[in-house]
């Protein structure tokens, strides 16, 4: 009998790339859990809806009810995505990042305690640690200093996820991942964010003096670490997952322009983030020595098709651009 395993907040950016990856190369039984939030897009997925092994359940990780009800059927595995994800938002609501990340995350620990789950993975991020200045990388016995609403509330988690581990022996595990670009990322994110304006020849927001630097990894491979960590990682252990590719965004903005021939003189430097962390950089060197962890899309490679994907899926993009949510987002940043 295939395993089952559940992923939350499958219809996101990583989410809707991890489900595609495990089921074009696993014998799973797959149920995407989501609340569908203004980042569920469940066009992400409409290629996989046939797919027999895969089921949709639209339902909040913060109620007890919801997760309750998906965990009435046995479940081997949980892969947990599920959060509000965007640092700017986290700066002008905190509210859902709390509710779903703090508390989103301990329904589903308690739930899988119940249910006797093998394996559960949280889902975290390199924002933990905090910023760096202009030397060494986060490892994963680096003291954790989250600085936004968002990294506390992920920081947060992790400790839960962990004290499951401690406490109650559960088979908990945490990878924390490095800045993802890939097909479908939600365009409020730096990169789709730029593409999309460029292509509509609008201003592309650079934040401060455009020098903060982020390590970019392509989801494709965030999601194959995923999957290792999963089935090879020791249980109560964090790993590290990045593709030792440090960029400043001023490097990220001219990269774009230029894959799209597109003038710099769209550039436009606007007031910095509060708390913006300067530097990130990931050593993963303990999923790489342990698991046999490796990246496999170089990023000159990976950033050209990702804006090709752009290109040729103007449609999803200009839907999600031309609604509600991101209309209020707009206001608030003056874009
Ligand atoms: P995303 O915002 O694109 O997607 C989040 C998904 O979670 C959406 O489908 C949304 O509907 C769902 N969701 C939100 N609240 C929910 C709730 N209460 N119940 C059920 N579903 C809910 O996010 P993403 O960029 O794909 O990130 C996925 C995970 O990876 C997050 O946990 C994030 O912290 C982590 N992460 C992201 C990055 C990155 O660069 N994007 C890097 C490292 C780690
Ligand atoms: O318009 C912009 N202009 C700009 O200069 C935006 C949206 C961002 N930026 C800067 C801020 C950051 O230095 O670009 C960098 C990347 O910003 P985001 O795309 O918002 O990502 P970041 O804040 O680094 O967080 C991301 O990586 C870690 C994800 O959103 C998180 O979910 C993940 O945990």
């Amino acid at each position: 009998m295939a395993k089952h395993l559940l992923v939350t907040g499958g219809c996101g950016f990583i989410g809707s790339n991890y489900v595609r990856q495990v089921l074009s190369e696993k014998v799973y039984r797959v149920t995407n859990f989501d609340k569908l939030t203004y980042a569920g897009n469940p066009e992400n997925l409409r290629d996989v809806e046939g797919n027999p092994d895969y089921r949709f359940v639209r339902g909040d990780i913060a109620s007890r009810e919801d997760v309750e009800r998906v965990f009435s059927d046995k479940i081997d595995y949980v892969v947990n995505f599920a959060a509000e994800s965007h640092v700017d938002r986290s700066i002008l609501d905190p509210d859902a990042f709390v509710m779903t990340n703090i508390t989103g995350t301990y329904r589903l620990l308690e739930a899988a305690r119940k249910a006797g789950v093998e394996r559960f993975l949280q889902i975290s991020t390199d924002e933990v640690y905090g910023s760096l200045g202009t030397d060494g990388k986060f490892r994963e016995d680096t003291p954790l200093s989250p600085n936004s609403p968002y990294s506390a509330s992920k920081a947060s988690a992790d400790m839960l996820a962990l004290s499951y581990f401690r406490t109650f022996g559960m088979a908990v595990i945490i990878t924390r991942c490095s800045n993802n670009y890939g097909p479908y990322q939600f365009p409020e994110k730096l990169i789709p964010l730029l593409v999309t304006n460029a292509l509509a020849d609008k201003e592309l927001p650079v934040y401060g003096d455009g020098l903060n630097v982020r390590d970019w990894i392509h989801v494709a491979d965030h999601c194959r670490g995923i999957e290792l960590v999963l089935h090879e990682g020791a249980p109560g252990n964090v790993y590290n997952i990045g593709a030792d590719n440090e960029r400043t965004n001023i490097e990220i903005v001219k990269v774009i322009l230029k894959v799209l021939r597109k003038p710099e003189s769209l550039i436009t430097y606007v007031k910095d983030r509060p708390g913006h962390d300067r530097r990130y950089a990931i050593d993963a060197t303990k999923a790489k020595r342990e698991l046999g962890f490796s990246v496999t899309v170089p990023f000159e490679a990976g950033i050209a098709e990702t804006v090709d994907w752009y290109v040729e899926n103007r449609e999803w993009w200009e839907r999600i651009k031309t609604g509600a949510y991101m209309d209020y987002y707009a206001r608030q940043y003056n874009r």
